[in-house]
């Protein structure tokens, strides 16, 4: 079966961090976002990928290439990201037979992505303790029924997760009309889909939306969580790693460091010396965590910079992020009330305790810097030294 992995989107919700780099290449793990969708896929066997790409779509294709382990990927460029019904419709030409389309910000437990192809027509949902912010399934017996858009009154606690298995027909149903917030939408082929055949709801054991940055941070919790312990690097005597630490051929972890698992420190990072590094935490191709700095719970992306005598927790830093010595990020408050952040102009809760800050690419700060719980630096924001940041910038 073929499998169209939407990848187009503008990622708006996980601004800074989608400025450049597209939300399905941000980094998860050791690879990017969507390629543990495409994993899942070729797990189940799928004997193409057909990648539906626009925003920033290079990036996602000069990774990619013509093929990924050993199965052919194609495209489609949609350049108007008119929905996802209209993401699919434009990888038409490409779809024959039965297909599967999934998201390819989502993170999917393997096993069911492969009983999703088996059982096909089928659809992927999760039992959720709050059906009402989600797309919700009406089930009776072992068939889906229906499929209701955040419904006041929910018929199930299924949400629907965002992965389906379409019978060849559906290929005929992909242009639907405009929703009510002016999208192409796929649940109005679903719908379709579930009033003309049997469709069999498929329940994941554990799913992730990553829409926005804290979600960013739970992905690479879940899998640098699943990772085994292996030390490939240079890894000086005088260090300390318990648990399952991965160290990749070419990084350097120097003396004194601690590092207590889960963690993943990728090829070309350097570590310490006398560094603390815990708690499911990803140190990127050459990010760097410098003299006796602290880094909990974090995403360093590629080329961001820790320098010495910082802590950071609870936190993402972007591309080449350089935070200067003494910088210290709170990722508590006082109430212990959950950390806010501010996606798309409004502050909203991340149900988070603890959170620290999202910088973008190329951000900066001063030396002594102290940055509050929930702030967002954009895209190239810079601190002066010794300043105190509780607003974003
Ligand atoms: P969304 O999460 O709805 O959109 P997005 O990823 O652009 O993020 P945001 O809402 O923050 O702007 O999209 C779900 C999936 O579908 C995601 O993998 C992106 C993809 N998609 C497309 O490929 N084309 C589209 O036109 C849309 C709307 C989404």
């Amino acid at each position: 079966m073929k499998a169209v992995v939407l990848a187009a989107g503008q990622g708006t919700r996980i601004r800074p961090l989608s400025d450049s780099v597209p939300k399905p290449m941000l980094p998860v793990a050791d690879r990017p976002l969507v390629a543990h969708t495409i994993d899942a896929a070729v797990d189940a066997g799928a004997d193409e990928i057909v990648l539906v790409i626009g925003y920033e779509a290079d990036t996602v294709r000069d990774y990619f290439g013509a093929e990924y382990r050993g199965v052919p990927v194609s495209y489609a460029v949609q350049t108007e990201q008119a929905g996802t019904a209209h993401a699919v419709n434009t990888a038409r030409e490409h779809i024959e037979g039965p297909f599967a389309v999934l998201n390819g910000d989502n993170l999917y437990d393997p096993a069911a992505i492969d009983r999703l192809f088996t059982e096909c027509p089928a659809i992927c949902a999760i039992e959720v303790e709050e059906p009402r912010n989600y797309g919700v399934l009406s089930t009776e017996g072992d068939s889906v029924t229906g499929i209701v858009e955040k419904p006041a009154d929910p018929p199930t606690n299924l949400a629907n997760a965002g992965a389906y298995a379409f019978p060849e027909e559906a290929r005929q149903w992909l242009e639907v009309p405009e929703s009510e917030r002016g999208e192409h939408e796929i649940t109005d082929v679903v719908a379709r889909v579930i009033d003309e055949f049997d469709v069999t709801p498929v329940t994941l054991e554990r799913w992730l939306d990553v829409g926005r940055p804290w979600e960013l941070l739970e992905a690479n919790e879940w899998k640098i969580g699943n990772l085994e312990r292996r030390i490939d690097g240079d890894v000086s005597e005088d260090a300390h790693l318990e648990g399952d630490v991965v160290v990749e051929d070419g990084a350097t972890v120097k003396p004194g460091v601690v590092v207590e698992g889960p963690a993943l420190i990728r090829s070309g990072a350097t570590v310490g010396p006398n560094a603390y590094v815990r708690g499911a935490t990803l140190v990127d191709e050459g990010a760097k965590v410098g003299h006796a700095a602290e880094v909990k719970n974090s995403v360093l992306s590629r080329d961001a910079s820790v320098s010495h005598l910082s802590y950071v927790g609870d936190s993402v830093l972007g591309r080449d992020v350089n935070f200067g010595a003494g910088t210290n990020v709170a990722n508590l408050r006082h109430d212990d009330a959950d950390i806010e952040f501010t996606v798309k102009g409004e502050r909203v809760s991340t149900g988070r305790r603890k959170f620290g800050v999202v910088a973008g690419d190329g951000a900066k700060t001063g030396i002594n810097s102290s940055l509050s719980p929930g702030l967002k630096l954009d895209t190239g924001a810079t601190t002066l030294p010794g300043e105190t940041v509780d607003r974003d910038r």
